[in-house]
């Protein structure tokens, strides 16, 4: 039975019932069904009649069934959660959800940005992190990307941004994708967009799964504790099982092998009890420390290397429940960065400001109506009560006379409603703990926020030889599809000031001169490299998380099957039995063994890791399958590494596989190599800038 009600958060229940008995097919009126299945006709032959409510009511819904998709952030996958504060953190903030021991639940939704509802999940694309916690103070929603900075400094700009990136205003096209004219023409003409392009080229932009991406709030945010006292903060999430990405081609060729990889993924890895986690981290900072640093804290394409400002761990969130509707959940859910509690404060960050603004606005033209927050998966789940009233698609009763403060039917013996809280409300932190907030009105910006490269230097110069690689190869594939001709060189003539090697590569692999640098607002300073920006060296060796595809065919051995599977199984991965037909194979030992994907709907970039369980005679076969032998080479080309029994060899060949490090045999060396990725395999099959 469908259950329609739903918590209020005052304590009570919503008036929202199934309609009639919940065996039996209604309208939603509440009118017992006969016939679902044929409208009511004059006649067998005849025209349909006006008068067939059922029918009308059934089309009615149905025309009305799609609200706008989010200007940004259309494409997303929801989960349900806990977050658990793990650490005292009372001398910085009073926020109740950082009560040590303290649960509160989450929904939290992942996003790509570009594309629309119905686009791929791997498209190069920032993705979006956004929690809200239902906090017994009310709700916090932390809106973050998984990507620290971001391409504007003032949300002037932000219509910009969005329309540059989306499909061109006149063909449609590209759907989810910056590799096209007018997203790079208005980039190379805006250089605060570096330091983020920077980490967009980057494979940060390809994760393999959302449980393996970071999340950050990006704006400096204010903790405020009891005593009103605030201090400067920056919001990390940091996944349990580590970084890790895909590489381009593999991320080209998942659109084409599953356009819901990263949704299927978070689905069933909730599904089967393999609940994603991330702890929360804070980088906790004073006026005296933000005065002092090169960049601006107010900044949003800056960040705070972890090296200056460690990051302190105060929780865990953990996602341990898949949404029981997409669209009432994750497509209603409407995430506001005001949502703030008493102890979280915001910064003077020109971007959150304006976003501040924005996001109460789109929700009321998504979701149709001021009252969105009485949808159940936006309610506050501790009580909440105020005299707004009213209103299009008001579902709450609010009973008694009282609808207007301050009144005195309390003292009259009636329920006068809710006051005020000096002591519980939440309370704006004074300026003066911060901010400068005294000046003439300008249209300017801080000094320090016209130096654009420095940081985008320092994230390039802190990434590994290969990383560095694949951006500037990014670089080189985005501009190539650069129709206009004046922009390619205008880029790479911001990417000199960034770096000098970078620009080059990029210059190189395009086959154009390389520009003079452009000139700068101010000169970009140096900054000591930070580990922690890069990804392969935040990566896990690890199999838990991960999904190992065994291709296996007539004549492969029984025995070894079964125990790759439980050796993959046992450390924590994935096993996808792959075998040429659905149905199976006829084993060693003359049984069955059923595959579960079909080796031509199933190619080798769904996993992170391959083994070939394969006899003699089925490595012969699988020679002349052309699915089987790509399944291998783009293994052996996307790094990972191939475990293969002896009698696999000529597959091996056949794929052009060198033997290295990554190529084993199918015993204890396998799952060491499972849980890499070779990068220093690449030079040798591919060409990179
Ligand atoms: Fe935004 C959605 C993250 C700048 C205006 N944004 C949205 C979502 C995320 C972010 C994760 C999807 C939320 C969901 O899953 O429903 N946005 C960011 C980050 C930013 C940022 C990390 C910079 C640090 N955004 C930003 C600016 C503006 C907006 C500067 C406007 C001035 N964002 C929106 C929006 C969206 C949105 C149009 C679309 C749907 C929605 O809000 O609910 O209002």
């Amino acid at each position: 039975m469908t259950d329609f009600t739903t918590q209020r958060g005052d304590g009570g229940e919503t008036h929202q019932q199934a309609s009639g008995d919940a065996d039996v097919l209604t309208t939603n009126h509440g009118v017992p069904v006969s016939d679902n299945q044929n409208s009511l006709r004059a006649g067998a032959r005849g025209p349909t009649l006006l008068e067939d409510f059922v029918l009308r009511e059934k089309i009615f819904h149905f025309d009305h069934e799609r609200i706008p998709e989010r200007i940004v952030h259309a494409r997303g996958s929801g989960a349900h959660g806990v977050f658990e504060a793990t650490a005292d953190i009372s001398d910085l903030t009073r926020a109740a959800v950082f009560t040590p021991g303290e649960t509160t639940e989450v929904f939290v939704r992942f996003s790509t940005v570009a594309g629309g509802a119905g686009s791929v999940d791997t498209p190069r694309d920032v993705r979006g992190f956004a929690v809200k916690f239902y906090t017994r103070e009310g709700n916090w929603d932390l809106v973050g990307n998984n990507i620290p900075v971001f391409f504007i400094q003032d949300a002037i700009k932000f219509p910009d941004l969005v329309h540059a990136v989306k499909m061109e205003a006149d063909r449609a096209y590209p759907q989810a994708g910056s590799a096209h004219d007018t997203f790079w023409d208005w980039a190379s003409l805006m250089p605060e967009s570096t330091h983020m392009l920077m980490w967009a080229m980057s494979d940060r932009t390809l994760p393999r799964s959302f449980r393996t991406m970071e999340g950050f709030g990006v704006h400096t945010f204010k903790l405020v504790n009891a005593a009103g006292k605030a201090q400067f903060v920056k919001f990390h999430w940091k996944p349990r099982l580590g970084l890790q990405s895909t590489i381009w081609d593999e991320a080209l060729k998942l659109q084409a092998a599953d356009n819901d990889y990263q949704r299927r993924d978070l689905w069933e890895a909730i599904d089967t009890g393999a609940f994603p986690q991330w702890d929360l981290g804070i980088q906790v900072f004073d006026e005296e420390f933000a005065r002092a640093q090169p960049y601006d804290v107010q900044d949003a394409t800056k960040l705070i290397p972890e090296e200056d400002v460690p990051v302190r761990i105060v929780g865990t969130l953990t996602l341990n429940r898949n949404p029981d509707n997409f669209f009432a959940e994750t497509e209603q859910v409407a995430f506001l960065p005001t949502n703030v509690v008493p102890g979280i404060d915001f910064s003077n960050d020109p971007l959150l400001q304006g976003r501040l603004f924005s996001y109460l606005d789109t929700q009321k033209s998504r979701l149709g109506t001021t009252n969105f927050h009485q949808i159940p998966i936006n309610a506050p789940r501790c009580p909440f009560a105020n005299f707004q009233r009213d209103g299009l698609m008001q579902t709450m009763v609010p009973k008694g006379r009282a609808n207007y403060e301050p009144n005195s039917l309390t003292a009259h013996g009636e329920d006068g409603g809710p006051r005020e809280s000096p002591t519980r409300g939440f309370v704006t932190v004074n300026a003066a703990s911060g901010d400068d907030e005294q000046g003439d009105k300008l249209r300017v910006r801080a000094e320090l926020f016209a130096d654009h490269y420095s940081q985008a230097r320092l994230f390039f110069r802190s990434q590994t030889e290969s990383e560095q690689a694949h951006i500037a190869s990014s670089f080189v594939f985005e501009l190539s599809k650069v129709g206009l001709e004046q922009v390619p060189a205008r880029m790479v003539a911001n990417l000199r000031n960034v770096d000098e090697d970078l620009a080059r590569r990029v210059a190189d692999g395009l086959a154009i001169d390389l520009p003079d640098a452009s000139p700068t607002a101010r000169t970009p300073v140096d900054m000591a490299p930070s580990d922690a920006l890069s990804i392969h060296k935040n990566m896990k060796a690890t199999l838990e998380g991960r999904a190992v595809g065994i291709l296996f065919a007539d004549g492969s051995d029984a025995a070894m099957l079964d125990q790759v599977i439980a050796n993959v199984t046992g450390a924590g991965a994935k096993a996808v039995l792959v075998a040429p037909k659905i149905g199976g194979a006829k084993l060693s030992d003359g049984s069955m063994r059923k595959a579960e994907g079909q080796l031509a709907g199933t190619p080798s970039q769904l996993f992170d890791a391959v083994a070939l369980v394969l006899s003699a005679d089925g490595a012969a076969l699988l020679t002349k399958e052309a699915a089987a032998v790509q399944f291998v080479m783009d293994a052996f080309g996307h790094l990972k590494a191939i475990g293969a029994t002896d009698a696999a060899a000529p597959l091996l060949d056949k794929a052009g596989v060198e033997r290295d490090a990554g190529i084993t045999a199918l015993d204890g060396a396998f799952l060491e190599a499972a849980a890499r990725r070779f990068y220093d395999r690449e030079p040798g099959v591919r060409m990179l800038a």
